[in-house]
């Protein structure tokens, strides 16, 4: 039963089962038969930690037990908050084996998002870390819990402090059973990538997600000889699960999970645990392309860098195979569901050129304008439905009736055309998102932010092209007297408890914001008028 959102239809779901695509196995299953299989092989690499199969799953175990004793019950969403640490895999696998549901959150959020996700979602628990990079996390959380009673438990992974539980004082409970499980319920919350002004829950159950997995690890071509380097952050679907972490260790595989994905911190890594794979946005990938030509690191074990979270050029796609020496894979992928794959055996210029094909028979795409199918090979919207991607986000019913089509497609807001061959090329989007690097920010609600400020008369948000992120993000903003700077404006958000990478990193200032003939303001009129954007 998928509670709290849209379920697929009845007929489709029978339709999934018979053909074996969902298995009714729940998630934390994959990895105990992997454990199973593998007791002594390593499945997590952190720093100088390291955890065999066995060790994980008797922490898992452990954890599990923990929690239950805390009062966490099947059902309970369970905001997680953690960076790229062992912690995060187990804890989230604990909830799984328990039927609690974790929502991912990223590292950087704050104030405004914590309190937005604890309330959408019901939270009743939040775990995070004690301090990460100068923040102290603690301290968020006991402001957000004494504003939100119904957050009942508060679990640092840490130095714990007064009203906090620590995540490794909670002691086992030996004789603890895990609940019956459900695979077709809910495994965990993904974050949106921001097509509306604060995130929205994608309810995952464990049957899409497990065949997700077993899609992208066998078209990977993943074995238990596998390592995957972390370098993600691991809550993004692309690092979690395409196949990342959960691909890898459903395979027996083993995961190195990296604090940043900075090349000068994983090329030690990849050379060190002998890395065969990961996965990088295109910002991401230039940094490593330009320090693998000097770096003294080998790199060797390296077979396959995918990339996807952001259009690549094709320019800078021609450098991967030659520098890095191993094969590309395009992944063009969204939380809510449908991925696309270039292939191993794929001729090079659609390697360089699209982004692939489904990853599933099953998964239909439709390129339309409106509903209706345009004529093939011209640009339209992407819109998906298929066997891991959702009907529904989680508790917003106004929002899936725009975003979802009455026959349950899921509109991507991005536009596509299809090649000859039948590949996918992004074309660019509809929807009112910057994507700056591999983070998605919703351009209304940096524009509402904005408004906050009793200097600020008038806001739009664009993204402009950048060298290093891709795209950068402009604020042109109407003064209702002296202007403010870029660094006040980013200050004033800052101090309103909003994550920093929603900051515009520029200001401009006009004396009006240009309309189009419906009304609305013309984005692309403003992005015009700076110098070197293409019109
Ligand atoms: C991934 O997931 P999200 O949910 O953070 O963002 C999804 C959106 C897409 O709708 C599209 O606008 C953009 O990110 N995107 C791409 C792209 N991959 C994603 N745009 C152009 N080219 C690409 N290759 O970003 C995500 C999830 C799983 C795997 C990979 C990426």
């Amino acid at each position: 039963m998928l509670t709290g959102c849209t379920a697929w239809p009845a007929d489709t779901a029978e339709r999934y089962r018979r053909l074996g695509i969902w298995r009714g196995e729940p998630l934390d299953a994959l990895t105990t038969h992997a454990a199973h299989r593998e007791t002594d092989a390593v499945a997590l690499v952190y720093g100088d930690r390291r955890y065999t199969y066995g060790e994980l799953e008797e922490w898992i175990f452990r954890l599990a037990s923990g929690f239950a004793r805390q009062g966490v019950a099947a059902g309970d969403r369970v905001l997680v908050q953690l960076p790229n640490v062992p912690e995060f895999v187990a804890i989230v696998f604990a909830l799984m084996k328990m039927g609690a549901k974790p929502v991912f959150s990223l590292i950087a959020h704050r104030h405004t998002e914590i309190t937005h996700l604890v309330r959408l979602s019901g939270a009743t628990h939040y775990v995070f870390p004690d301090v990460h990079r100068t923040f102290d996390h603690r301290e968020l959380a006991l402001r957000v819990r004494s504003e939100n009673p119904s957050l009942r438990t508060l679990f640092v992974v840490g130095a714990a402090v007064d009203g906090l539980v620590a995540v490794d004082a909670l002691g086992v409970d030996e004789n603890w059973t895990p609940p019956p499980a459900d695979p077709s319920d809910i495994a965990f919350f993904l974050l949106s990538g921001g097509t509306t002004a604060l995130p929205k829950l994608v309810p995952r159950t464990h049957d899409d997600y497990a065949y997700q997995l077993a899609q992208t690890t066998a078209l990977c071509g993943i074995t238990s000889h596998d390592t995957y380097l972390a370098a993600l952050p691991i809550e993004f679907n692309f690092a979690w699960g395409c196949p990342g972490v959960v691909g890898t260790l459903a395979t027996g595989g083993t995961v190195v999970l990296s604090d940043t994905p900075n090349p000068m911190a994983c090329m030690p890594l990849v050379e060190r645990e002998g890395v065969t794979f990961t996965s990088l946005v295109p910002s991401v990938l230039a940094l490593w392309i330009e320090v693998a030509e000097w770096t003294t690191a080998n790199l060797s074990s390296l077979r396959l860098v995918q990339v996807g979270g952001a259009k690549l050029s094709r320019e800078l796609a021609a450098r991967v195979m030659p520098a890095l020496d191993c094969d590309l894979q395009q992944v063009f992928g969204m939380a809510e569901g449908l991925l696309c794959f270039t292939r191993a055996d794929d001729p090079l210029e659609v390697k360089l050129t699209t982004q692939g094909r489904p990853v599933s028979y099953a998964d239909e795409i439709r390129i339309v304008d409106g509903v209706e199918p345009v004529p093939l090979g011209d640009v339209g919207e992407l819109i998906t439905r298929g066997p891991y991607t959702i009907r529904g986000y989680y508790s917003a019913p106004e929002h899936n009736e725009r975003a979802f089509t009455t026959d349950g497609f899921y509109r991507t807001g991005d536009l596509a055309r299809l090649t000859p061959r039948g590949d996918l090329v992004i074309e660019g989007r509809i929807k009112d998102v910057v994507i700056r690097g591999g983070d998605k920010i919703n351009a209304v609600e940096v524009e509402e932010h904005l408004l906050t400020h009793a200097a600020v008369a008038a806001a739009a948000v664009v993204g402009l092209p950048d060298e290093l992120f891709g795209e950068r993000i402009c604020a042109f903003i109407v003064p209702s007297g002296p202007a403010p700077t870029t660094a006040e404006l980013r200050q004033a958000m800052h101090a309103r408890g909003v994550a920093d990478y929603k900051l515009p990193d520029e200001v401009r200032v006009v004396g009006e914001l240009p309309l189009t003939p419906l009304g609305k303001v013309d984005k692309k009129a403003l992005a015009r008028t700076v110098e070197g954007v293409p019109s």
